[in-house]
């Protein structure tokens, strides 16, 4: 728990202290035919600085990034506007924290597990392995994932559990040969971005609504 927090804290600092220096170092000609000083934007200690009058100085004198920064972090962002102006939001129930366990678990299954491929007739059988949290990460993740793929019309899918991660089987429900061609195209990676359910699936984790 604690590793998370300080992950949390640095990504926090790291984002915000990313976004002041971009503006610090841009400093395009004034906007609006104003005759502000751009160059009394003020280099600031993000720990004490005043906040609102560095963006408002920042605002006047040169352009917003629209990068909030890594990916995870404008995911968050993102599901983080969209509860704020949703008014029906339950904020009793919201849990911002289980949505960054869940994008936690997306890393560590997309960049650092290893897939092993076979192809068995109508699809493929795939080894999915790691250590530590990448393999309850993958096991959480192809668990979920198969379940969502089995209700889909092209895809049969199951997961099961292998020492060190999961074996996630997929074949096609048609004898269609261009599916079959499509599943062992698209592997493990691919295959992890089928269904189009997964960005609403982030924000129904953010309102409380599934628990992984
Ligand atoms: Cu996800």
């Amino acid at each position: 728990m604690k590793y998370y927090t300080a992950t949390l804290a640095a990504l926090v600092t790291f984002a915000t202290a990313g976004m002041c220096s971009a503006q610090r170092e841009s400093k395009p000609a004034a906007v609006g035919g104003s005759s502000a000083d751009c160059s009394a934007v003020p280099t600031a200690d993000h720990a004490t600085m005043d906040h609102n009058a560095h963006m408002a100085a920042a605002e006047r004198c040169a352009a917003i990034p629209t990068l909030p920064g890594q990916a995870a972090f404008g995911a968050i962002s993102e599901v983080v506007r969209m509860l704020k102006a949703d008014p029906a939001t339950d904020w009793t129930k919201v849990n911002i924290e289980a949505l960054r366990q869940h994008l936690i678990d997306m890393d560590e299954v997309t960049l650092r597990s290893g897939a092993l491929q076979r192809d068995i007739p109508g699809g493929i059988e795939i080894d999915v392995t790691g250590t530590g949290r990448t393999t309850d990460a993958i096991r959480r993740m192809t668990r979920n994932h198969s379940a969502m793929l089995e209700t889909d019309s092209e895809y049969h899918a199951s997961a099961k559990e292998i020492p060190g991660g999961a074996r996630l089987t997929v074949t096609a429900k048609t004898t269609d040969p261009t599916l079959v061609a499509r599943i062992r195209g698209l592997g493990f990676a691919g295959i992890m971005t089928e269904g189009d359910h997964h960005a609403a699936h982030h924000l129904a984790i953010a309102r409380g609504q599934i628990i992984h």
